[in-house]
């Protein structure tokens, strides 16, 4: 009894609620959100200014890569293509041709593009913002929509420079006071320097946390959760959304909110749990593929290391049937493994103590997924 009033109190507590029909709808609502809201970034500018590679650099993948979008020298984007995002389908990245073209007029632009689908705009320039940028700007300010400006291939013209002996500053520096120049007629807005190549250097952070700063909470946390890991910051922040989602997955997962039922013992429990973990295994770049893109660019052997973890092998077998599949297979070798990694999931018997105990298997799996992915970036040397 007493149990069930402490696991009553801190349901309320966690979800900010005064009784518990509230907390609960509070709950799947949230849960509902994690699962469906939508993400569409807008990635727009010249050709050959840096679109596709850019879209792929968010979407964590690398040409010639299944699903990636194709670049090159030659022209490549000629109409506008879509880009799910490879584990998380309802964030979608949009790789849009620049104003000018044949079929895209400058005049109808954003109505060719549809621009009512896209929560905001990336206006991608490899020198130069042009004067069809610019143009599109004001077109795109008219409809109320937000917009970026990115200078890509930072990279190169580092490089380039460094061979002159320029430092990296005064190169930055040079550059920012060009595009600062070049949009002058534009209230000189804010340029963000980047390099598709890698994410972590320059003012692809400062982008990000912009971007954080100017959408809505539960698109936010899309965009946080669905960007690849590039340093221990961005580990950082999914780390925190997560911990933040895991109260709502702990009341949803099974019986809690209906009839009392056993924990964790039963199925439609064990699937959220799984879910919910799987979710965070992605997030966190765990899985083989990006283990493999992470080993191959430092040249480590980071994926023999992961798969030390007991939780994250279970959770990789189970993945790749992807997520949807582990959702419904909630195999007893994934929870066996939880149990050893959490004392208290073995004790799970009563409805009564199921929130307070389904959400320490969360964090608790949570925290060992983290801690893992944070070895991987210490092991990778990212900042
Ligand atoms: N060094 C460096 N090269 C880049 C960067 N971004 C793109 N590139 C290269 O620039 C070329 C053009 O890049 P794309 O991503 O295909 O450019 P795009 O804007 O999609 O081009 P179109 O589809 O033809 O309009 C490719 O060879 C890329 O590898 C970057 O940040 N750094
Ligand atoms: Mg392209």
């Amino acid at each position: 009894m007493a149990d069930q009033q402490d696991d009553l109190r801190a349901l309320l507590n966690y979800s900010g609620e005064p009784t518990w029909e509230r907390a609960v709808a509070k709950a799947r609502e949230e849960v509902d959100r994690l699962d469906h809201v939508t993400l569409n970034i807008a990635v727009t500018g010249v050709t050959g200014a840096g679109k596709s590679s850019f879209v792929n650099a968010i979407r964590g993948l690398q040409e010639p890569e299944e699903g990636s979008a194709p670049t090159g020298v030659k022209v490549t984007t000629k109409k506008l293509e879509e880009y799910p995002h490879p584990t998380m389908p309802n964030v979608k990245i949009w790789d849009l041709p620049g104003v000018g073209g044949e079929q895209f007029k400058a005049k109808t632009y954003m109505k060719d593009v549809k621009f009512q689908t896209y929560d905001f705009f990336i206006i991608v320039s490899a020198s130069r913002f042009t004067e069809n940028d610019i143009m599109l700007a004001n077109e795109i300010k008219k409809t109320e929509k937000n917009f970026y400006f990115v200078r890509s291939k930072t990279d190169n013209d580092v490089a380039n420079e460094g061979r002159k002996r320029v430092s990296e500053e005064a190169t930055l520096e040079n550059i920012r006071n060009s595009c600062e120049d070049n949009l002058s007629t534009f209230g000189s807005p804010p340029v963000f320097l980047i390099t598709s190549h890698n994410l972590e250097r320059f003012d692809f952070q400062e982008l990000v946390n912009t971007l954080e700063g100017d959408l809505p909470d539960h698109k936010r946390d899309a965009l946080v959760m669905s960007l690849p890991v590039y340093s221990k910051e961005c580990l950082d922040k999914k780390y925190s959304e997560f911990k933040k989602a895991a109260w709502a997955v702990a009341i949803t997962s099974g019986g809690i909110a209906a009839v009392p039922v056993p924990g964790l013992s039963l199925a439609c429990d064990v699937a959220m749990v799984v879910s919910f973990l799987t979710r965070c295994y992605f997030s966190f770049g765990l899985n083989d593929k990006s283990l493999e893109k992470m080993s191959e660019r430092v040249n480590k052997p980071i994926l023999a290391m992961v798969r030390e973890s007991s939780l994250v092998m279970a959770i990789a077998e189970e993945s790749s049937l992807t997520t949807k599949i582990a959702r419904r297979l909630a195999v007893a070798g994934v929870i066996e493994s939880l149990c050893i990694l959490v004392p208290v999931a073995g004790n799970i018997a009563a409805a009564g103590v199921s929130f307070v105990s389904t959400q320490s298997v969360l964090l608790e799996g949570l925290k060992e997924l983290y801690s893992v992915a944070k070895r991987v970036i210490e092991m990778a040397e990212l900042p």
